[in-house]
């Protein structure tokens, strides 16, 4: 759990190796200029950025054996990985500034190493218009940013399933994917057949997101690490244009600010992966001063206090 004295460690990983559009690899500078650590201070929280980590140059060719750029990816994630995991270690709260959504197959497997390390529980939230599920066959592009989810569950090639050490990171019924509305066809048919809990855009508009959210958070007790995956195209076009696949019909600013808050209710966020900002598509970095704008939202920045909000329930 979050508390004021918990230290946030921020780390960039400035690469697009996984992604089909380049520019992502300046995303941690973005959220940079645009503010993220004084924003964070500003609400009483003690904030170290840790710089950026390095890694292989993007050399941009297509994908060999179903993968574009295998090599480079698992680069990016063992530093990504070993990054994480110290700081976890040392109690702290790491916030992973991507770059693009491989990444996370580096920052989960390290949440949830450290998480079988001292015995606690592990819940994922996959905040992103895509389902990230696909595997070498039956991925349409090669690019890797689109099969963390199913890496991290066991289903891809031995350098990422194995980047925790033992056994893949994840099961799917840690997992609850939130905003989805693309997916492919046969990634589809295996979110479907792994039982993946996916709350998609249909499910958003008929339920709201505060029903949404009771559901995608039930369970969480003081023994859960919650880690949360932003991948930025969660977020509707409209307002979030500085990525690189926008998927119309997102949430609004006010459905994604429900969201944020309602996951720091729960007191429980443990880790963050902010990704696939893409400053090279953004206009006058809007995109990464809303993702700030959010991620304040999600360490428990309030309109008012709490005593001083009407009671909901
Ligand atoms: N992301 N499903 C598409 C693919 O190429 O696999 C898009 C993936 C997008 C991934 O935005 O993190
Ligand atoms: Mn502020
Ligand atoms: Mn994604
Ligand atoms: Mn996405």
């Amino acid at each position: 759990a979050v508390t004021l004295t918990t230290p946030i460690a921020l780390i960039g990983a400035p690469t697009d190796v996984g992604a089909g559009a380049r520019g992502a690899s300046m995303g941690p500078e973005a959220l940079r200029v645009a503010g993220l650590q004084p924003a964070l201070e500003s609400h009483g929280l003690s904030v170290i950025d840790r710089g950026n980590l390095s890694g292989p140059p993007n050399p941009w060719q297509p994908p060999q054996g179903g993968y574009r750029h295998l090599d480079e990816v698992v680069a990016w994630n063992r530093a990504v990985h070993d990054a994480i995991h110290a700081e976890l270690a040392q109690g702290h709260l790491p916030i992973l500034l991507g770059g693009d959504h491989c990444l996370a197959m580096g920052s989960i497997s390290a949440v949830a190493r450290h998480c079988r390390a001292v015995g606690k529980k592990l819940r994922v939230l996959w905040l992103d218009a895509h389902a990230d599920f696909n595997t070498s066959t039956l991925t349409p592009s090669g690019n890797l940013h689109g099969m963390p989810v199913a890496c991290l569950c066991g289903f891809g090639p031995d350098e990422l399933v194995y980047l925790g050490g033992e056994g893949p990171a994840l099961r799917p019924d840690q997992v609850r994917q939130i905003g989805i509305r693309s997916v492919d066809p046969g990634e589809k048919r295996f979110v479907h057949e792994q039982g993946l809990e996916v709350y998609d855009m249909r499910y958003i508009d008929e339920m709201g997101m505060r029903h949404t959210m009771e559901q995608a958070l039930a369970g969480l007790d003081a023994d859960t690490h919650l880690h949360v995956s932003f991948d930025v195209d969660f977020l509707d076009p409209e307002i979030a244009p500085g990525v690189g696949t926008t998927v119309p019909g997102g949430p609004t600013y006010r459905e994604a600010q429900l969201c944020m808050e309602m996951i720091a209710d729960t007191g429980r966020l443990g880790s963050l992966d902010i990704v696939e900002l893409n400053p090279a598509l953004d206009v006058r970095n809007r995109t990464a001063l809303l993702a700030v704008d959010l991620v304040e939202s999600l360490f428990g920045k309030s309109t008012l206090m709490r005593e001083h909000q009407v009671r909901r329930r």
